[in-house]
């Protein structure tokens, strides 16, 4: 059986990391691209003399032209700039849309069977863009975002209740940026919900608040201490993981950015949702009753993110 193929858009921080992650865990033949001649070139070099050492047989190459994204079965986007300091998201807009249009034009041509996962900010309007630029089915078009917004409420209550994150299960609804819901009722250690664990004393209700805060500021918590970039390993993390429920059709239950039409009262946006990822993409959109609370947090959520894309809209009727 053929090896299975990788592409990653964007040989930076993210691109990088997703290569060494993928080459270990086997997924397949990766192709770093990058616009910068003889960076994702250098990087595959690098790694491709790392796999001896680690004992993996993909192959890894570095390119500048589409082409050679060609047949790939997984396409994983992290191509545009970063946050720096002081910057948001939302800054990130007018330059990333113009990224998204080449890159999924790129998609577009040489790979339209592929499952393209989406990493570049603003997240939630940066795979809108991208779907539609490349105009594969929405089903294998998603945002990774979920994924680590909610290892990082994990990290945190595995920290605070000191036990082992293997045992803590959390997930996040809405967009991503901090506007963002993490699911306290819906998250657990070893199956017993959170507000149990307050009333059992295992985490103060002012504990469990700040660090529902502390998740929906991730991403600047680290922009702030690394001042040249932003995150990088967990985010690259989270996008394999998503990728090898594809590839292996595992059918994981993963909050990812996905293209709602109608699940949660909203038509024709991408938002963070629990989906089932198999073999066919987004198998399965898990729509869950919310109480009142939840609903308003994900409904102001939901807004942000349409803010974001009829910016996009603008922008690009613009151009
Ligand atoms: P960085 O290390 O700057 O890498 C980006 C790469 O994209 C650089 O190597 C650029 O040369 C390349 N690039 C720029 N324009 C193009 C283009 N048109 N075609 C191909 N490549 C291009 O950034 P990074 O890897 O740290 O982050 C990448 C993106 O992920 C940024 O937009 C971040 O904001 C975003 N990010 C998202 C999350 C989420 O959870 C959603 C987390 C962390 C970072």
């Amino acid at each position: 059986m053929a090896r299975k193929k990788i592409a990653l858009v964007g040989a930076g921080n993210i691109g990088g990391t997703l290569a060494l992650l993928a080459g270990m865990k086997d997924l397949g033949d990766v192709v770093l691209f990058d616009i910068a001649e003889g960076v994702p070139q250098g990087k595959a070099l690098d790694l491709a003399q790392l796999s001896p050492v680690e004992g993996f047989d993909a192959s890894l190459k570095g390119a500048n032209d589409y082409a050679e994204i060609k047949d790939a079965d997984v396409v994983i986007v992290t191509a545009g700039i970063a946050r720096k300091p002081g910057m948001s998201r939302d800054d990130l807009l007018g330059i990333n849309i113009k990224v998204m249009q080449s890159v999924g034009e790129g998609i577009k041509q040489n790979c339209p069977n592929a499952f393209v996962i989406c990493i570049t900010n603003p997240l939630d309007a940066m795979v809108w863009v991208l779907q539609q630029a490349c105009g594969l089915p929405t089903n294998k078009v998603v945002g990774m975002a979920g994924v680590l917004d909610s290892a990082r409420f994990r990290h945190f209550l595995a920290d605070e209740m000191n036990v082992s994150v293997e045992d803590v299960t959390a997930f996040v609804l809405g967009g991503h940026g901090d506007t963002m819901v993490p699911m306290v009722r819906h998250s657990t250690v070893a199956g017993i919900a959170l507000p149990e664990l307050v009333k059992m004393g295992w985490i103060s209700q002012d504990k469990l608040d700040s660090i529902v805060e502390r998740t929906k500021n991730g991403g600047a918590e680290i922009v702030g201490l690394l001042k040249t970039g932003s995150a990088f390993y967990a985010p690259a993390a989270s996008a394999i993981l998503m990728a090898e429920s594809y590839l292996k059709d595992k059918r994981r239950v993963l909050p990812c950015a996905a293209y709602l039409e109608g699940q949660y009262g909203v038509d024709g946006l991408y938002v963070g949702v629990p989906v089932v990822l198999g073999a066919n993409g987004v198998e399965r959109v898990v729509e869950i009753e919310l109480d009142k609370t939840e609903s308003t947090l994900l409904a102001s959520s939901v807004e942000s993110v349409k803010g974001l894309v009829a910016a996009c809209k603008e922008i690009q009727s613009k151009s």
